[in-house]
């Protein structure tokens, strides 16, 4: 990699307003305030948090805490890396063309951001969606930097951190890229990610080994939009109209029928098409390289409700980083990803040309591109499975962190259950019995070392994100196993509980959410909420 070859200084932010500078929602704000109170008169009755917290206070974005994380992690000098991003109604050549919203390259997904660990990274996002989206909301938009723990101000969730950028304006967001690895960065308004409002995000890292000598990025996505009027919006509709369809895959996984790594029920949404870097499976993306080249092949899944099963056809896959951080390399015939996940992957090319394939997960269908070592051989047929495909798939038993990112051992301060349901009539999915717009945020503190358990009471996986930090996944049955890797999504199965820990060191309010985009947009979200 040539680093020259990066695209920078595209942007002009001169006319952007700050994000960091306007006050966070009146809205926002108000709902914190609610929340103690309801705290308080929870504590009174023996049936909330420690006593001690009814009295203390939220800490929000624009608090003085917040900017005292910034100023710990800005490095004085650092070079600035500046992109425009403009959200817009485009026409988008998928190898077919259709109309959705992108960020205004003309391409799905967004543009590449790239910088190194320590760089500031300054975002002008000019806003130039309808006014009136088709459901009828206004088009406000935010962008929310997956992974990545940054100032809680710039984290992009609309009416928790930021209001949402109305159309027709722009504002900037700028901070210091933190832990090198794979990222992406998605609009966190409403179900506009399943449109064309994604990306990949790389932060390399300055001590990079470089133990390759090809990169591959490789971003998956799900794609109704602009397919026969589809939209979003209207898929959401949809969904609420038919409450949760009681499907054969459901039933089947109660009834010991076929399963899928993910349970029974692969997603709610059936996908005409699904991509690899915005093509569709008859009109591939195509990597090259030379036989006998190392490749590390960056995977993002950035789809909104479908899980991936990922082989190179002839190829073993060695996993060096999941969610961004290091793995102790684990070797594997394929790997799973649900929405949000990122892994890396090193392998050692052969000769020839073959299916990158990302089946998609208890559906029928998937997206594959094709990596070429040989300029003269025929590419695969379309539908070609790869054997690797039904071979040795990872699991998180399998995910080791890196000596250099292990959580240490520590008992935790805090513990917090996130009961996962649902209301099967109305399409209603909930963290401890309520919608995102009834929620009781989670309270932690500062310094604490805190322990999330997500208890999953329904028939259908969840992956579960957290914003602004990395946790280490945990045992559920002990204390944890010490060496669990560093992730920030995790899929939790059918009736299955999964522990994940992490260090309270970025204050703020930070969403945690399933990261299916129907299921966080009809309520399966809630706030971890740092209290001064
Ligand atoms: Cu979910």
């Amino acid at each position: 990699m040539n680093p020259s070859d990066r695209q920078q200084s595209n942007g002009d932010p001169s006319h952007g307003r700050d994000l960091g500078s306007r006050p966070v929602s009146r809205r926002g704000v108000l709902a914190g305030a609610g929340t103690l109170a309801g705290l308080g008169a929870l504590a009174a009755c023996g049936a909330g948090p420690p006593a001690a917290l009814a009295s203390s206070s939220s800490v929000g974005p624009n608090s003085p805490q917040v900017a005292r994380f910034a100023a710990a992690h800005a490095r004085s000098g650092a070079p600035v890396r500046d992109y425009a991003l403009t959200t817009r109604p485009e026409q988008v050549d998928l190898g077919i063309t259709v109309p959705t919203w992108t960020y205004g390259t003309g391409t799905v997904p967004g543009p590449l951001l790239r910088g190194t660990t320590g760089d500031q990274l300054r975002v002008a996002l000019t806003n130039q969606l309808p006014t009136v989206s088709p459901d009828g909301a206004p088009s406000g938009t935010s962008v929310h930097w997956h992974g990545l723990a940054i100032r809680n101000d710039m984290d992009g969730v609309p009416d928790v951190t930021q209001p949402a950028i109305p159309a027709g304006t722009t504002a900037t967001y700028q901070f210091t890229l933190p832990h090198p690895g794979t990222y992406w960065y998605h609009s966190h308004d409403g179900v506009q990610r399943d449109r064309g409002l994604t990306g990949p995000l790389i932060i390399d890292d300055p001590a990079e080994p470089g133990h390759y000598d090809a990169e591959f990025i490789v971003v998956l996505d799900d794609w109704i939009d602009g397919i026969g009027g589809a939209t979003p919006a209207g898929v959401l509709a949809d969904l609420h109209r038919a409450g949760m369809r009681m499907d054969m895959g459901s039933m089947g996984s109660m009834m010991g029928g076929p399963t899928s790594a993910v349970g029974g029920d692969g997603g709610d949404v059936d996908y005409p098409y699904y991509l690899v870097n915005g093509r569709i499976p008859d009109a591939p993306t195509v990597f090259t390289a030379r036989p006998g080249q190392r490749a590390r092949i960056r995977v993002i899944n950035a789809a909104a409700d479908t899980a991936f099963r990922v082989a190179l056809g002839g190829h073993r896959l060695t996993v060096t980083h999941a969610d961004a951080y290091p793995v102790t390399p684990a070797t594997v015939d394929t790997v799973l990803l649900g929405s949000g996940e990122r892994y890396d992957l090193l392998v050692y090319l052969c000769d020839g040309v073959f299916p990158l394939v990302a089946a998609a997960e208890g559906k029928t269908g998937g997206a594959r591109a094709l990596v070429r070592t040989s300029p003269a051989a025929a590419a695969p047929p379309a539908g070609l499975v790869p054997a690797e495909l039904g071979g040795r798939l990872l699991g998180y038993a399998d995910l080791h962190a890196d000596p250099s990112v292990v959580l240490p051992g520590r008992a935790p301060d805090r513990t917090h259950q996130l009961v996962l349901t649902a209301d099967m009539g109305r399409y209603v999915w909930m963290i401890n019995g309520r919608t995102f717009d009834q929620r009781q945020p989670l309270p932690i503190r500062e310094g604490e070392r805190v322990r999330l358990e997500f208890v999953n009471q329904t028939m259908m996986y969840h992956p579960m994100h957290l914003h602004g930090h990395t946790f280490a996944l945990r045992d559920p049955s002990s204390s944890g196993r010490p060496d669990g890797a560093r992730k920030d999504t995790v899929n939790v199965l059918p009736r299955q509980t999964v522990a994940v820990e992490f260090d309270a060191d970025n204050p703020g309010q930070w969403l945690t959410h399933c990261h299916l985009a129907y299921h966080e947009a009809a309520g399966m979200m809630t706030v971890v909420s740092y209290q001064a």
